[in-house]
């Protein structure tokens, strides 16, 4: 039997059905339905509000790279009759707005718990039960544990060291400060140019005094194109949300585009272009998800729509000597992360922006008045923001001393092999469960609401099938991970994922598992997994 955490004795209030960590999309989902199906159960959020991602990144030009229409949610119809969507790509109050709207029309307040860091869950094989510890010492007991922790939630530390001897405000995306930052005059440091940075510069550049670009890796971009909505619009998202729900689970990648079917080489080449040309004018991420798989598959596919993204940026920058720094040489287009943008590359012609080039002349520490890197130059600043990123997929789970099965805990588990069953459960680890876990879309690689309340789905299905037969735990077997894990690598390495580094393969956090964290076998395919599992009875899991 392992033991229990010392200080977790919770009062019998406080033992649940389910307890879910996690109050954004993935957590509010799971509260509501779970509910619904008659189970006792709380969700424990570390942040002040709801909305996840939607509370912590409230850095300025935070905005959601889906359209509104296939972010929100589709189960509830009093949602969807009284919800107004300002923009089609909604910024981070707008989204935040919605998501605390969801929670009060479902009225999930009353089994939320606001303020409450969840610091520990361990596994007790003797009642079988998840015994958890919080921040503020409160100790909660549940039957299951369902981490809706967010794949992109555990930022990374500062990346040089000096924080505390900065006079000005120094900054991570995600730990934004609530009250508005006053850009005005102000020489302001961003650090990193990932679909985060991208977002703060175009933001902030016209704002402030002077803004300082350090960049390591230049992105490729696509450039939004983000209308106001107006009634009409909205009355139609209504009108058409019943089709919508079931076509964003018909597709690749959750969206309500499709990749082609056939061949890219099937068109010729100016039949190429127009396509190309028309799936940008759409100015959203259909240039991915509704392109070719090829482009991820083929290195000629991908040099050519390369060239083809080369090409707009550079008509864009019309700047050589910035067209060399900006304009990425080290990876094809697509193998990162690509962000949609409002006027990035055109910053870069402000006289108030400088971009500094740090892959050779690292950052070296943090001083009183700015940011010094490694050739001594100083930048003196009044506002330093890391743009740097998260530990994706793994870091928000690893974050929280989770134990499983003989005080196994699930850090040392991923740090030896960063590991799966349908990115939903994790053998050793009875009773657990993960939305936005490695090795499913959801980590990565997918329109957010499509892929997390798919998940979702299946998790409640599970808890019903075991309390509807009075079983106790489930757990995948070691077999069927590595069966899992299998397939996941066979399809990954096909693909030219692996031969990038970005946080998709790991490698921008020191020690992690170079694998993959996002399953690239497409939606329609994870969800027949998915499917499967639950019609053979849970073939492969261990019920008891
Ligand atoms: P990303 O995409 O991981 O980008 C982080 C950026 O920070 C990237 O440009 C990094 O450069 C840069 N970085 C990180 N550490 C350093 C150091 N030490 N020095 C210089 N530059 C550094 O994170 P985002 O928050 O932008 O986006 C995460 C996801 O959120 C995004 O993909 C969307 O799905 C939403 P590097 O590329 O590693 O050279």
């Amino acid at each position: 039997m392992n033991a229990i955490h010392p200080g977790a004795q919770p009062a019998s209030s406080n033992r649940y059905d389910a307890i879910v960590v996690g109050a954004g999309v993935a957590g509010l989902y799971t509260l509501y339905h779970l509910r619904e199906a008659g189970k006792k159960v709380v969700c424990l959020e570390a942040g002040g509000g709801v909305a996840g991602t939607w509370y912590w990144n409230r850095y300025p030009g935070a905005r959601v790279d889906s359209q509104a229409y296939i972010y929100q949610y589709f189960f509830s119809e009093e949602v969807l009759n009284a919800w107004r969507w300002d923009e089609l790509f909604p910024a981070q109050p707008e989204t935040e707005r919605y998501l605390n709207f969801v929670a009060d029309t479902c009225d999930l307040r009353k089994d939320i718990r606001l303020n409450t860091h969840v610091d520990s869950a361990t596994w007790d094989e003797a009642t079988q039960t998840w015994h958890i510890t919080t921040a503020g010492g409160a100790g909660y007991e549940a039957k299951y544990f369902i981490g809706c922790v967010g794949m992109l939630s555990a930022a990374l530390k500062d990346p040089c060291p000096g924080r505390e001897n900065f006079k000005g405000l120094a900054c991570h995306t995600s730990a934004w400060p609530h009250a508005p930052v006053d850009f005005a005059g102000k020489r302001v440091g961003v650090v990193g140019t990932g679909a985060t940075g991208i977002q703060v510069i175009q933001t902030v550049a016209p704002l402030c005094g002077h803004l300082t670009v350090f960049q390591r890796t230049p992105q490729y971009s696509i450039p939004m194109r983000n209308p106001k909505l107006t009634a009409e619009d909205n009355a139609a998202y209504r009108r058409n949300a019943a089709a919508m729900r079931k076509r964003v689970r018909e597709t690749f990648a959750g969206f309500h585009t499709d990749l082609q079917t056939g061949s890219y080489w099937d068109r010729a080449p100016e039949e190429r272009n127009k396509f190309l040309e028309q799936m940008w004018a759409e100015g959203s991420l259909c240039f991915v998800a509704a392109n070719y798989a090829e482009v991820f598959i083929d290195e000629k596919v991908n040099a050519e729509v390369t060239a083809f993204v080369v090409d707009k940026m550079r008509k864009r920058i019309n700047n050589p000597e910035l067209e060399a720094k900006l304009i990425p040489t080290t990876f094809g287009f697509g193998t990162r992360r690509v962000p949609l943008d409002t006027g990035y590359l055109e910053a870069y012609g402000r006289d108030n922006v400088e971009l500094v080039d740090v892959s050779t002349n690292p950052l070296l520490r943090i001083t009183e008045n700015g940011l010094q890197l490694a050739s001594g130059k100083e930048y003196p600043l009044d506002i330093l923001v890391f743009a740097t990123g998260f530990d994706g997929g793994s870091g928000a789970f690893t974050r929280i001393d989770i134990r499983g099965r003989d005080g196994q805990t699930l850090k040392d588990y991923w740090d030896k092999d960063l590991r799966t069953t349908l990115g939903l459960q994790v053998h050793g680890f009875p009773n657990f469960f993960t939305t936005g876990a490695p090795l499913a879309p959801s980590a990565a690689f997918c329109n957010m609401q499509t892929c997390l309340c798919q998940q979702a789905d299946w998790i409640i299905d599970t808890i019903k099938y075991l309390d509807d037969r009075g079983l106790h735990a489930i757990e995948p077997s070691a077999e069927r991970e590595a069966a899992w894990v299998k397939h996941h690598d066979e399809i990954a390495n096909s693909t030219l994922f692996p031969k990038t580094k970005s946080w998709y393969m790991g490698t921008n956090v020191d020690g992690k598992t170079h694998r993959l964290v996002t399953y690239l076998g497409g939606d329609v395919a994870y969800q027949q997994a998915c499917d499967e599992a639950k019609q053979s009875g849970y073939q492969g899991f261990i019920l008891t």
